[in-house]
């Protein structure tokens, strides 16, 4: 038997390949990246992160903290932080600063690898619910037990898988805050295709599409102190549920969604009437379904200003993980070149 038998409707699992862990970033061809360097006019180049300290304080999940910078140490507990050579050889003169990180990997900007949301789903047909993800990758098994003294992450669908993809493509922006400013929306298929006529947005398969909400000037502007209850009622996401907007991103080709909020759809859960339902399906459908990899907490407002003053909206975007191997996330230093 292969990883599954049942695939979940709407998925694409096999398609790229029965053991494939890249999703959609297989749509990312040479011809498409030489089309994306096309789009360098002025060689003006955008950093699109936060600091990655930012939101600040407790994270916009529960789980996720700030970083923690420490000085390393050697193992007579004297810190590295000044070093003086002179420790290893009297006549240098080399002094050296050494530290390490303790660090959330999604909470600031960040991408999610396709380990990050699966679904509890009966992908091996025997009338039982397991947790799995994104081409039959099971949580058991393929992902090490949290509590595990030899937990090594994900040992499928890490964010290696995306370092190794090589991720630099075209990127075209739609600006959600021209239109809703900080007003909260839920924004599904019929807005976001008027929107994209409006700002003559046009997405082609193998484009990262960015989503630029306001979100992450606001968390900004509150100087790492975020009002949590604020955040939650402010700017616009993608609707998650809509289907025609779910039939849009798969027919699209896109090969991720990146946008400058929390989670690129809204987070209020939609009730179906479906005795059960994912409270982010949006997620569900791109890191479960298609293998197409979602961004959050860009910083997109002075790119976003950039292209709409040069009536532009496509640029080439460098973007690559962390390698880190079994990394359910990473933060990410995106570079947008116009
Ligand atoms: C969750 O989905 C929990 O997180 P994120 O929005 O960072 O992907």
């Amino acid at each position: 038997m292969g990883r599954w038998q049942n695939r979940p409707a709407g998925s694409n699992w096999g398609e790229f390949g029965a053991d494939d862990q890249r999703g959609r970033m297989n749509l990312l061809t040479p011809a498409r990246r030489l089309a994306a360097v096309r789009e360098v006019r002025e060689g003006v180049v955008f950093c699109l992160s936060l600091p990655l300290d930012y939101p600040g304080g407790p994270g916009l999940w529960e789980t996720r903290s700030p970083p923690k910078l420490a000085a390393t140490r050697f193992a007579n507990g004297h810190a590295a932080y000044p070093f003086h050579m002179s420790g290893y050889a009297k006549r240098a003169t080399d002094v050296v600063n050494d530290d390490q990180v303790t660090l959330c990997l999604q909470y600031s900007t960040q991408w999610d690898a396709l380990a990050h949301c699966g679904s509890e789903f009966d992908a091996d047909g025997d009338g039982v619910r397991e947790a799995v993800f994104y081409n039959g990758f099971r949580a058991d098994g393929d992902m090490s037990a949290p509590d595990d003294p030899a937990f090594a992450g994900a040992r499928a669908l890490g964010i290696e898988n995306l370092a190794r993809a090589g991720v630099q493509g075209r990127g075209v922006l739609v600006d959600l805050e021209r239109e809703y400013g900080r007003k909260p929306a839920s924004v599904g298929y019929e807005a976001l295709m008027r929107l994209m006529e409006a700002q003559k947005v046009e997405v082609e398969a193998g484009d990262f599409l960015c989503i630029y909400t306001g979100f992450a000037d606001l968390v900004l502007e509150m100087q790492k102190k975020p009002d949590h209850r604020v955040l939650q009622r402010s700017c616009a996401g993608l609707a998650g549920a809509d289907a025609r907007l779910q039939r849009w991103i798969d027919e699209s080709g896109v090969v991720a969604l990146c946008a400058d909020n929390a989670a690129v759809e809204s987070t209020a859960m939609a009730d179906s009437g479906a005795e059960r339902e994912p409270l982010l399906p949006l997620h569900e459908l791109c890191l479960f379904k298609l293998g197409i990899h979602l961004a959050e907490l860009w910083y997109l407002r002075d790119l976003a200003r950039w292209l709409a003053a040069h009536q532009r909206t496509r640029f080439l975007l460098t973007a690559p993980p962390l390698d880190l191997p079994g990394a359910v996330g990473s933060p990410v230093t995106p570079l947008a070149t116009v």
